[in-house]
């Protein structure tokens, strides 16, 4: 037997940052490594993605993953045994063939993306390197510029505002720590804007503050406003970028937003006002998942401006970003693993966007724990962004230390990406 060889599976519920059970996967080789992830959880998902195996009822809320912890135990310990952890997509390609549904609904999606991403880390561990280095060798240089939530909304807030993520992005950084300890000046100025206007009320899911505001403007106003008094200059040292998450607030061929009913030109239109007011160089899900038409019309105003990600329109599906590409739809690709299924599928799904000419980012979900695999994977794959929520509460932290520690080991040869470039007149 190889030493790579999987020697044992094991499946467990652990529990995430929601309080809700999640699977951990735990993969030892016959040579002594070992893998272990955790499948994190959306809240606002798109109808596309793999679904997470729950297993209903009164108890827990229904979330429990009893039977997603028995397929990992079960067949898929089985289906694994004695395979060469290395060998990753044929791996993923026996869990998807195995699974047998479109959507992952057999075994679980979190049953799923667990394994693939515990193989990928036994994988790395019995070569002897971390995940990032394993994955993307020695070009795996460059870190990702981190999109951080200041204020969050939509299905994290109990649709307080209707927008969900308010992001900065630190574009005037030269290092990956340098981008967080500005957030954490944004972070702090934000906090201490809200309480001076007595609307510090708490976070939100991913520790974003929780959007005690009148409406959508006040929220980009004041985020405008926290970064002067942090010290940057709007756009120049920190810039805004927006998750509209449109999918959520679109009912019955319209979408209700700020209190009132859009179509998709006018909220189109809407979006595109703000693009003229605020900093804003990045806009993910500006309309619902279905509306690519919709897409293909805002795209074609703000393509040259503004970065257009597609989250629960592309679902990190490869198929799906290829047709948005060739409708011209978006520039952008949010990459979730557990959207997909498998890391296999991920990867597929950004080398697409990669091939299309597009930005990628790596992406978590709201319901998170304290597993980083994302950010080896924005590493090792060359992904130009990374997107992990908030700048609080230690599942989102987790990620951004280990990014630092990350381009401590790079040392002289890190480089932090600067994806926003492209779209800067001067
Ligand atoms: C998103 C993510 C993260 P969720 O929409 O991009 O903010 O949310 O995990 O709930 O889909
Ligand atoms: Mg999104």
């Amino acid at each position: 037997m190889s030493t790579a060889a999987i020697a044992r599976v094991v499946g467990r519920r652990v529990w995430d940052s929601r309080g809700r059970p999640t699977v951990e996967v735990e993969i030892h080789l016959a040579g002594g490594a070992r893998g272990t992830a955790i499948a994190p959880a959306g809240a606002s998902t798109g109808s596309g993605e793999a679904r997470d195996l729950r297993d209903g009822g009164r108890a827990l809320g229904g979330y429990d993953v009893a039977t997603a912890v028995a397929n990992v135990n079960g067949p898929i310990a089985k289906l694994l045994a004695g395979r060469d952890a290395a060998d990753q997509a044929a791996l993923d390609r026996a869990l998807i063939a195995a699974d047998g549904t479109v959507d992952r609904s057999r075994f679980g999606g979190n049953a799923i993306v667990a394994t693939s991403m515990a193989l990928a880390h036994a994988a790395a561990a019995a070569a002897g390197v971390p995940l990032w280095r394993h994955l993307g060798g020695d070009r795996a240089t460059v870190l990702p510029l981190p999109q951080i939530q200041i204020f969050g909304g939509g299905a994290h807030a109990a649709r307080r505002v209707d927008l969900q993520d308010f992001m900065v992005v630190a574009v005037g950084a030269t290092s990956f720590a340098a981008a967080l300890a500005m957030t954490a000046e944004v972070y702090i100025a934000a906090g201490s804007l809200m309480a001076e206007r007595g609307s510090l009320q708490g976070v939100a899911d991913e520790g974003g503050y929780w959007p005690a505001f009148a409406n959508n403007d006040d929220a980009l106003t004041t985020l405008v406003r926290a970064i002067e008094r942090a010290g940057f200059v709007p756009g120049h040292d920190v810039a805004i970028a927006l998750d509209i998450a449109a999918t959520q607030f679109f009912k019955d061929g319209r979408y209700r937003f700020d209190g009132r009913d859009h179509d998709s030109d006018s909220l189109a239109t809407l979006l595109l006002g703000w693009l003229d007011r605020y900093p804003i160089v990045s806009i993910e899900d500006p309309l619902a998942e279905h509306d690519r038409d919709g897409f293909a019309r805002f795209a074609a105003a703000a393509r040259d401006r503004v970065q257009i990600v597609g989250d629960d329109f592309l679902v990190t599906n490869a198929a799906r970003v290829e047709a948005a590409a060739a409708a011209r739809a978006c520039n952008a690709v949010l990459v979730k693993p557990n959207q997909a299924g498998t890391l296999t599928e991920a990867k597929a799904a950004l080398d697409a966007a990669r091939a299309a000419g597009w930005n990628t980012i790596v992406s978590a979900r709201s319901g998170e724990t304290e597993d980083v695999t994302i950010v080896h994977l924005a590493v090792g794959w060359g992904a130009p962004e990374l997107k992990v929520g908030s700048f609080a509460r230690s599942e989102r932290m987790a990620k951004w230390n280990e990014g630092i520690r990350i381009e401590e080991a790079l040392g002289s040869a890190a480089r932090l990406a600067r994806p926003f470039d492209r779209f800067r007149s001067s």
